[in-house]
């Protein structure tokens, strides 16, 4: 007789909301609130397993349609849950397979995989049930006991130009939480910006999301911030909103200014945007990193027979925990990067994040994480912290974190009075622009 583990007793899925800042990219500005998915499975022996992946109704009917293939299970076979979910999977209505190479914010939906939050909440049961922490359960075990992370910086408009209920914190004793909502576009703003965080949080590396002014204004902001950190690693990240043209012409003599550049191209003239990274970087022989043209197998086939990219920033929202690590250890073996994308997120997802950095091998590039502008609105009881530019690892079983069960029921309540739950970026952009409307070729002030 083989020994149990302990069975799947109850799935919960509890759609939350927290607030964000007016930060711009190609794709608008934020709306004050972002959405979130949260999944709490418990098992026969008393333990609470948690999982975080993105909002809206798509995903949270995806992880409601998952409980009957969870409850009653043994979570010593999470894989074969897995494998029954992905069995049962079908292509969704309206997923016509483009994924996010143009940054169409209506599609990410279908790049991310809701059974991921099922994984991670699977993985820290069965971590709680050995007693040990989920990166050792992962992949090669557990590489490091902390996570480098980047400074994620944003130009912030103003959200006085908006009646939207956007959160003011004006009177915080922080001074991080008193700029985050405030407006932020010139240069001399985003390196105050990148001075608080570094105060605060101790960071080495930057990233500036791009696609919000011209390419040549952007490429100034990051002299200016290359000026101020001349050690640190700086990237840019336009979401493809530059021509091929432009983007070699843009990134001409930034090598030793910009550590990186992120997407800085899309599909044009025919051609994919695989082949047209491969071609920008023949050009240019500046290192490209991607989360919008390697998001599965499929794709990364293509890019990587292509040389089209250095970095693959391997969200495990889109990829699952081990597919992301998967990809850690091929781009390792392969002596290509791995590192991580992300979207506004809680806590939960910022565990995940150490877990998953802290069992990559090889040496990935600090990841992306946005939780610097929803720091305080924590569901954890004991959120692991950014410290010296490096994400802790807590070292308890499972994720290693409890969660706030008041904080989730109000973050849910937030939720119930939103009367849309899916990201809709240009909503807020149509105050500072009337009518305005996506395009993937314009940055999103440029109309
Ligand atoms: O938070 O608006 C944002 C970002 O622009 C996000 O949507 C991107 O997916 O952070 C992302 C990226 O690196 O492309
Ligand atoms: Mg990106």
């Amino acid at each position: 007789m083989l020994s149990k583990t302990p069975v799947v007793t109850e799935m919960q899925v509890i759609p939350v909301a927290g607030y964000d800042s007016m930060e711009m990219t190609l794709s608008g500005a934020h709306a004050p609130f972002f959405t979130r998915n949260l999944v709490i499975i418990k098992d026969s022996s008393g333990h609470t397993g948690i999982g975080e992946i993105h909002g809206g109704e798509y995903t949270c009917e995806c992880l409601n349609a998952c409980i009957p293939l969870v409850v009653g299970q043994e979570i010593g076979r999470y894989r074969a849950i897995l494998g029954a979910i992905h069995r049962g999977g079908k292509k969704a209505e309206g997923d016509d397979g483009e994924g996010i190479q143009t940054l169409d914010i209506s599609k990410l939906k279908f790049v991310v995989k809701a059974e991921w939050a099922i994984e991670c909440a699977l993985l820290d049961l069965l971590g709680q049930h050995l007693g040990v922490p989920v990166c050792e359960l992962l992949a090669e075990g557990k590489q490091r006991d902390k996570v480098e992370v980047l400074g994620y910086l944003f130009y912030v408009s103003d959200k006085g130009k908006t009646d939207l209920p956007y959160l003011d914190e004006s009177t915080s004793s922080d001074p991080w939480f008193r700029m985050r909502r405030q407006e932020m576009v010139s240069h001399e703003q985003i390196v105050e910006q990148a001075c608080c965080l570094q105060e605060k949080y101790g960071y080495r590396n930057f990233k500036l999301k791009g696609g919000v002014f011209e390419g040549a204004y952007e490429m100034d902001t990051i002299r200016a911030l290359k000026k101020q950190f001349p050690n640190g690693r700086i990237n840019l990240d336009p979401n493809g909103a530059w021509s091929l043209a432009e983007a070699i012409e843009l990134c001409r003599g930034m090598h030793g200014i910009l550590t990186y550049i992120e997407d800085p191209c899309g599909p044009e003239a025919g051609f994919s945007s695989r082949e047209i990274m491969a071609e920008f970087k023949n050009a240019t022989n500046l290192p490209v990193a991607t989360n919008m043209i390697a998001t599965n197998w499929r794709q990364f086939y293509h890019a990587a027979a292509l040389k089209a990219v250095d970095i693959v920033l391997a969200d495990p929202h889109f990829w699952g925990l081990e597919g992301s690590l998967r990809m850690a250890s091929i781009l390792n073996d392969w002596g290509l990067t791995w590192g991580s994308h992300s979207n506004n997120h809680f806590d939960i997802t910022l565990t995940t994040f150490a877990h998953v950095a802290a069992a990559a091998p090889g040496k990935p590039t600090a990841l992306d994480t946005h939780w610097i502008w929803q720091d305080g609105q924590n569901l954890l009881e004991d959120a692991p912290q950014i410290k010296d530019g490096y994400l802790e690892v807590p070292d308890r079983p499972g994720l290693g974190v409890t969660l706030n069960m008041e904080r989730v029921m109000e973050a849910n309540r937030l939720y119930n009075q939103m009367e849309n739950h899916d990201r809709d970026d240009a909503m807020a952009m149509q105050y500072l622009i009337p009518g305005w409307k996506y395009d993937s070729k314009k940055p999103c002030l440029v109309r």
